[in-house]
């Protein structure tokens, strides 16, 4: 059972920014398990542990920590409707009123930050919450009905009529309701749940974490607002600790709006009618500048975990190789709940590095370091090695004055990234992307995270024999990450800046802090070769110029040691961006949507194009996306649009410029669009999906997808020499040029 009374936001709640302040004394040792006596326990500096005590001139009490008035992190949300204000408007209202609330989530337990993925480890306990939530729209004209009604405060289920909704999924396409699918505002989940006893008793931090909720998403643990987050695709994090009751039922609430407005990445816009003649009172729709489907709702795993009250709160990790040693530049962060996040002071941090058979390789002992690895294995793309994809793990321990011990299982590939102006490398040897640009969509779960279909997306990936993919267009989960991780897949990261334009302050400094976000995120994953700040900006704006100077600066602060691009789709003459970039990606559609039909133009307006890029930027320049769209079935020859035909006539066309292109020395990759047929919004040129897939949306190939294969195999043999798949019969009858 839920309190009858639960803790709501006051407006003398402390902001969580003074987390990060406040008095916090260190204080008594606890014995570690005996199962953790063997693990060697860093030794914690006695000289910060006084400093520390020096500075804080915190009380001291018995156990392992007082807390003096630092952990309440609720900031009273102010979302109330103005009287007589038409819905419409409000629905704008509140959207703006909770981006602002977005923005200011940075001191609202910090939630501009993720965290590290949920992970088990020896003192770390991980919980899913997903399955069945309940779920109820807000109602269309009445936004904020839930937040007036404190929908938060009891389980849905008691306040009106609520279904179950499946977590992860999108919600749109789980029923028959065309109100769900086109819903435009606040959806509401909420599910219970216990914890036990044991954590509180073991003083544990208890944190929700959700991988991602789409767009815009205000989380309430018992009724008091623990998060809020701005963007659909990066974790939210919130320590809940004193939240929680280890006696009773918890309840966990999610609202979650998918208006997107101007200045939101993506951006979008609500149009309102106010033609009584020809719409109902008040009649509004939303436009946004994309053709996949908005999906909504909670779309990665949701855990609960605990920590130690001191533990490991970041890792950063950057390689290098140098003759046959790899080298770990490791940063170890640690928090506790008293003081937030720190490097230094009362903390002692040591790693073990395992290889991949779990066996010790060596240790070092220090929250910053550099370890050297003798003879090491390398991170290796999939088809450059026999063994792509190649991790160690570093066991990071971080340990408190207290006692507290924090194990984090953390990988690491050991590779680097170099780029010229002709060339991409890896470990020293150039590299050419062969991939696709690809899509988080499936029929029913929407953009929800599947299992089943991420293995069978892997698996067509290597079956193509393809070694990259670009996150198109935005960031993916991160089990997807992982396994590129894993199998050795080459992904460009992409932010969802898709199709901006306008480029004002406020939706730059949006824009540098998802940068930042995303950055954090992936920070340590081999696979991630490059950072696209967006794909198709309407670089032709001047502003454009002043505005991705500083999102590419910002990002290139986060992160040096790989190269930024951004998908580029305007006139090179007339564009700003391209100046700020490492590396040039282009989208062309050559004899799609110019010359429709005339397959012939394709090579000479490719290899013109692409060499005057370079020749204009003397930058590496690749092609992100080129492709047509085919109804799979669909045959007609000679070759007519929108038949398997025609797409794969289209290939061969584009392989022929690819080839002459890579002969020049500056051309770096080539991937089509799209890897699967996805879900667009109801329009009349494109038939409910954009069918440019070398599969189906149900994941079968078509035409292309054979030809496909043929392409990157051979490429593969030519470049990697490697070879084709043995024992398959189609590449027996195929001969591929040396
Ligand atoms: C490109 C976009 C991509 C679209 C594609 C298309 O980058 O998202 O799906 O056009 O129209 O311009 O198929």
């Amino acid at each position: 059972m839920v309190s009858a009374s639960p803790r709501l936001p006051t407006a003398s709640a402390k902001p969580s920014s003074d987390v990060w302040k406040c008095s916090c004394v260190w204080h008594g040792v606890a014995d570690p398990k005996a199962w953790l006596r063997s693990y060697p326990v860093p030794p914690v500096p006695s000289r910060s542990r006084s400093r520390s005590s020096k500075q804080t001139g915190g009380r001291r009490t018995r156990g392992r920590w007082s807390l003096t008035s630092c952990c309440s992190i609720i900031s009273p949300l102010k979302l109330q409707r103005p009287a007589m204000t038409p819905p419409w408007l409000h629905l704008t209202v509140l959207a703006l009123g909770c981006l602002r609330a977005g923005a200011l989530s940075k001191n609202v337990g910090d939630a501009s930050w993720g965290g590290l993925y949920p992970r088990e480890s020896p003192t770390r306990e991980v919980r899913s919450l997903d399955g069945l939530w309940d779920f109820r729209l807000a109602p269309l004209l009445d936004p904020d009905k839930g937040f007036r009604e404190h929908w938060y405060s009891q389980p849905l289920s008691q306040t009106g009529a609520v279904i179950s909704m499946a977590v992860p999924s999108s919600y749109n396409d789980i029923t028959q309701d065309k109100a769900l699918r086109d819903h435009i505002g606040w959806a509401w989940y909420d599910r219970t749940f216990y914890v036990p006893m044991r954590w509180q008793e073991d003083k544990l931090r208890v944190v929700l974490r959700l991988g991602s909720a789409h767009y815009n998403s205000i989380v309430y643990v018992n009724g008091v607002q623990v998060a809020k987050h701005e963007g659909g695709h990066l974790p939210i994090m919130a320590e809940i600790s004193n939240h929680l009751s280890f006696v009773q039922e918890n309840l966990v609430t999610v609202a979650i709006n998918n208006t997107l407005t101007p200045t939101t990445i993506p951006q979008g816009s609500i149009h309102f009618q106010n033609d009584p003649t020809r719409y109902p009172p008040g009649y509004f729709t939303q436009s946004y500048n994309f053709d996949f489907t908005n999906y909504a709702g909670i779309h990665r795993p949701v855990f609960l975990y605990t920590t130690p009250r001191t533990y490991i709160e970041d890792i950063l990790l950057t390689t290098a190789i140098d003759g046959t040693s790899g080298i770990v530049n490791y940063t170890i962060i640690a928090g506790s709940t008293r003081m937030g996040p720190h490097r230094l002071g009362n903390i002692g941090c040591s790693l073990k590095v395992l290889n991949q058979a779990r066996k010790y390789v060596t240790s070092a002992i220090g929250c910053q370091g550099t370890i050297v690895l003798p003879n090491a294995t390398l991170w290796w793309p999939y088809l450059m090695s026999d063994d792509p994809g190649y991790q160690y793990t570093l066991m990071v321990a971080v340990s408190g004055a207290s006692g507290d011990l924090d194990l984090y299982p953390q990988k690491v590939g050991i590779r680097s990234v170099g780029w010229n102006s002709t060339t991409l490398t890896i470990n020293g040897v150039p590299v050419y992307l062969r991939g696709c640009g690809k899509h988080e969509d499936a029929d029913i779960r929407g953009k929800g995270l599947d299992y089943p279909l991420m293995v069978k997306d892997f698996s067509l990936l290597k079956w193509l024999g393809a070694n990259s993919f670009r996150t198109s267009h935005y960031p993916y989960a991160e089990e997807i990450m992982d396994m590129a991780d894993q199998e050795g897949i080459m992904v460009v990261d992409e932010a969802p800046a898709v199709g901006l334009s306008g480029f004002g302050e406020e939706l730059m400094k949006k824009h540098m802090s998802v940068m930042q976000e995303l950055v954090r995120r992936d920070k340590n994953r081999p696979s991630v070769i490059m950072w696209s700040v967006g794909n198709e900006p309407q670089s032709n704006q001047a502003a454009a110029e002043g505005y991705f100077s500083n999102v590419t600066a910002v990002t290139r602060a986060s992160d040096a040691t790989r190269p930024v691009t951004c998908v580029l789709s305007y006139d090179k003459k007339s564009e700003h961006a391209a100046s700020s970039l490492d590396v040039i990606l282009v989208n062309r559609y050559y004899s799609w949507y110019s010359d429709t039909g005339h397959l012939e133009v394709i090579q000479l307006q490719t290899v013109t194009e692409f060499t005057e890029w370079f020749l204009l930027h003397n930058k590496p320049v690749m092609i992100s996306e080129y492709g047509a769209g085919s109804l799979s079935g669909l045959h007609m020859d000679p070759a007519f649009t929108w038949s398997e035909e025609y797409q794969v006539e289209l290939m061969m066309q584009n392989f022929e410029a690819f080839d002459k292109l890579r002969s020049k020395g500056f051309f770096v990759g080539e991937m089509i669009w799209n890897f699967a047929d996805f879900a667009t919004p109801q329009e009349i040129i494109r038939p409910a999906f954009c069918v440019k897939g070398l599969f189906t949306r149900t994941r079968q190939p078509k035409m292309a997808g054979h030809l496909m294969r043929y392409r990157y195999w051979s490429l593969a043999q030519q470049l990697d020499n490697t070879t084709a798949p043995q024992g398959d019969w189609k590449f027996r009858l195929y001969s591929v040029s040396p």
